[in-house]
């Protein structure tokens, strides 16, 4: 993308205030003497009430917090662009964002967990919010959706019930950002809805590895309507560049206490490398005339349409290449809403989204505090804002004028109603009664979990067995279990065994239909989603210590910088280690603070004082037996290879190492392959190494 100035970055310059330099002040401006000391009488006696900069100092304090939001409360932001490829939506939206290639759209993306608090862990099993605001020169828009294509419920009334069942119980706030309990089992067992989105949640998707290896879905069928007032349904979807890749649950556990911000981190680091995530935005278009076209209905969001039924068109790319400067300030006080459109975007009558759309400027009226928050900088928008709505707390514009209505004459009829380029609702034509009722054809809840468990890959499929096992083994009243396990029984008999399996349970006997009608999607199994040709951004701990194969690791750690990946020295101590050759070389991560489930490959540097040391040294061997428990490539090179065989992994041929993914090399110094590199490197962009037996690996 070109790199021209972003009106969104101009406007919040305005509001930075750079506090690396000048002199400490009071909120007034007032310059103060002294902040470790309040004023009081002599020195021991009691603290006098007109020290006005220790009161204000304390007030502000006591004042700082806000609620956190009731769901989505932890979460990461950062800026970015939006740029469409060429002009073919043009014949069938009017948003000019969405249309004009010669646009630049800056863009504001907030990324999170939905059920824990804002101190939560970031690798818990959870949906991901993938919120992006676009400041478009008509005005905001947000498009405020998910990691999964399909939502739990599928009317807005029944929110609160959901995220009442899914967020710590009541009576003791337990537990933290975890859906392994009885209450959100006990909603699954009543509510056949959930289902679908249940398995999703069962599955690597509710794990991802980063937030920039996910991918993002609008949800809701949405409608885009052309310049003559035309319209077609669409679903978004977002791609990421760097295909879509997931942590494994014992890693996840683990991260959730050795770094807690995980994913968070991942996104500000990479985005201050200067390795930028992109995503390709597409959509499913779906003509009006063919709404009554699928076996399930296009307003119902816990449906999804199969992308071999209606391909995804690609349409433009998103890249985020700015952190925010304050956390607070920029991705708290992000205030996103589904309703915030802009001309050429409408909805459809999706019960789900219809409550939506009152939700979201209500809670942010509570979090706020008040009706003014779009006025704060990161929401304001690039788009001239002119209207009567006056007055509220935390005010910030101005508005000049007597008139503070419309119609008026004493204003000049300003500001002016209507003319070019307004938003005009579709016309939509409705008739009815006002009832309380499901419509019947929202009433199938099991073909789409079935088409999703029958897509899995293998290792896919026993994750999802897996996950239900520990969930469900949480569980403590059988009878839900029962519950779950009947609604599993009439997904598939194949899962429902297995999970029963699982917990020693026996599967109910139940009288069931045919449920050999659903079809199967390519496109939902992460085997079809990965990207198996980058290394880029993927993280190496290169294991050494004193007596490495510096010019070793110099050849190996210069191919994988050449090819994106990002490599760190780990040694058991920490500055620097020295190598045979008397050179020495830095360590970034000493030994007792990390651990492998940080890394996405381990690298045993070769060099013989240095293997017989890690040999010698229990938590290295852990380091590597526990990256290849979590199926993660190792190599080794020069008598690295000799610390593989001491634990009992073996490399074998090229083969033999794309079968175990374990890949070594005899050779050490300048002599080291790129062959070598080239096959880790084969291993590491396929993320996993799927077909490894794990299973007695002690670690
Ligand atoms: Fe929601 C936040 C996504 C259903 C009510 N939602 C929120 C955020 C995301 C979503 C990404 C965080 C935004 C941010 O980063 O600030 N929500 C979804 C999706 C849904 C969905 C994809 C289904 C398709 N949500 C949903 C329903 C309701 C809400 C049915 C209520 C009727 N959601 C809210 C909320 C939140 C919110 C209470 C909490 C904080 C906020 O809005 O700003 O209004």
């Amino acid at each position: 993308m070109d790199d021209v100035s972003d009106p969104k970055q101009q406007q919040l310059d305005q509001y930075r205030v750079d506090r690396e330099q000048g002199r400490l002040t009071t909120q007034q401006g007032v310059r103060v003497d002294s902040t470790d000391d309040a004023l009081s009488v002599g020195q021991r006696g009691p603290t006098l009430l007109e020290d006005f900069h220790a009161r204000e100092k304390i007030t502000h304090f006591d004042h700082e917090r806000i609620p956190e939001r009731v769901v989505h409360a932890r979460g990461a932001g950062a800026y970015g662009r939006f740029k469409v490829y060429d002009d073919r939506l043009a014949q069938y939206t009017a948003a000019r964002f969405l249309t004009d290639p010669s646009r630049e759209t800056p863009v504001f993306v907030r990324f999170s967990t939905v059920g824990g608090s804002r101190g939560s862990a970031d690798t818990v099993r959870d949906v991901r919010g993938f919120a992006t605001k676009f400041y478009t020169a008509e005005g905001n828009y947000d498009l405020v959706g998910n990691n999964f294509p399909v939502f739990f419920i599928q009317d807005g009334i029944k929110f609160p019930d959901f995220v009442h069942a899914v967020k710590p119980e009541p009576h003791n706030e337990i537990p933290q950002a975890s859906s392994a309990h009885d209450t959100l089992w006990d909603f699954v067992g009543q509510q056949a809805e959930t289902l679908h989105a249940i398995m999703w949640l069962m599955s690597d998707r509710a794990l991802p590895r980063s937030y920039r290896m996910m991918q993002g879905f609008g949800v809701h069928t949405f409608r885009f309507v052309d310049a003559a007032g035309r319209a077609t349904f669409v679903k978004f979807h977002w791609k990421p560049q760097l295909g879509v890749h997931s942590l494994v649950w014992d890693e996840c556990q683990q991260v959730a206490g050795r770094d807690p911000d995980f994913n968070r981190r991942d996104l500000w680091d990479c985005i201050a490398a200067g390795q930028f995530p992109r995503w390709q935005l597409g959509v499913q278009l779906v003509p009006q005339e063919q709404e009554f076209d699928f076996d399930f209905d296009l307003l119902d969001a816990t449906k999804l349409i199969p992308e071999e039924q209606v391909p995804v068109l690609p349409v433009g790319e998103m890249v985020l290449d700015r952190n925010p400067d304050n956390f607070f300030a920029e991705t708290e006080q992000v205030a996103f809403h589904t309703a915030n459109l802009v001309p050429g975007i409408d909805f459809t009558d999706d019960p789900l989204l219809q409550l939506r759309n009152f939700s979201y400027l209500d809670t942010q009226l509570i979090r706020l505090g008040g009706p003014n928050f779009s006025q704060l900088p990161v929401n304001r928008p690039v788009a001239d804002v002119r209207n009567h709505q006056q007055d509220g707390y935390g005010q910030h514009a101005i508005p000049q004028g007597e008139a503070a209505y419309t119609i008026n004459t004493v204003g000049g009829g300003c500001p002016v109603v209507g003319g070019d380029g307004e938003f005009r609702h579709h016309p939509d034509r409705l008739q009815g009664t006002a009832i309380r009722q499901r419509a019947e054809s929202f009433r199938e809840y099991y073909r789409q979990p079935r088409m999703f468990w029958r897509s899995m890959s293998e290792p896919e499929a026993d994750h999802i067995v897996g996950a239900f096992v520990f969930e469900l083994g949480k569980v403590t009243r059988p009878a839900i279990r029962e519950k779950v396990l009947e609604h599993l029984l009439r997904i598939d008999s194949d899962l429902a065994d297995r999970v029963a399996t699982g917990l020693g349970a026996t599967v109910p006997d139940i009288a069931l239909g045919d449920d050999d009608d659903a079809p199967v999607s390519p496109a939902l199994s992460q085997v079809n989603t990965a990207d198996a040709g980058s290394i880029a951004t993927r993280k190496i701990a290169i294991l050494a210590a004193d007596g490495a194969d510096l010019p070793g690791i110099a050849r190996v750690r210069s191919w994988l910088d050449e090819h994106g990946a990002i490599t760190e020295i780990v040694a058991p101590h920490g500055g620097s280690i020295t190598g045979a050759d008397g050179q020495t070389l830095p360590v970034e991560r000493p030994l007792p603070t990390v651990a492998s489930v940080l890394y996405d490959a381990v690298l045993v540097a070769g060099g013989t004082g240095a293997v017989e040391t890690l040999g010698s040294v229990g938590p290295a061997l852990h380091f590597v037996l526990e990256a290849f428990k979590h199926r993660k490539p190792i190599g080794a090179f020069g008598d690295g290879e000799s610390l593989l065989r001491q634990i009992g992994l073996v490399a074998g041929d090229a083969e033999q190492a794309r079968q175990n993914g374990v890949v070594a090399t005899t050779a050490s110094g300048a002599e080291v392959p790129d062959r070598f590199s080239e096959l880790f490197a084969e291993l590491l962009a396929a993320h996993r190494v799927w077909s490894r037996a794990t299973d007695a690996v002690p670690a």
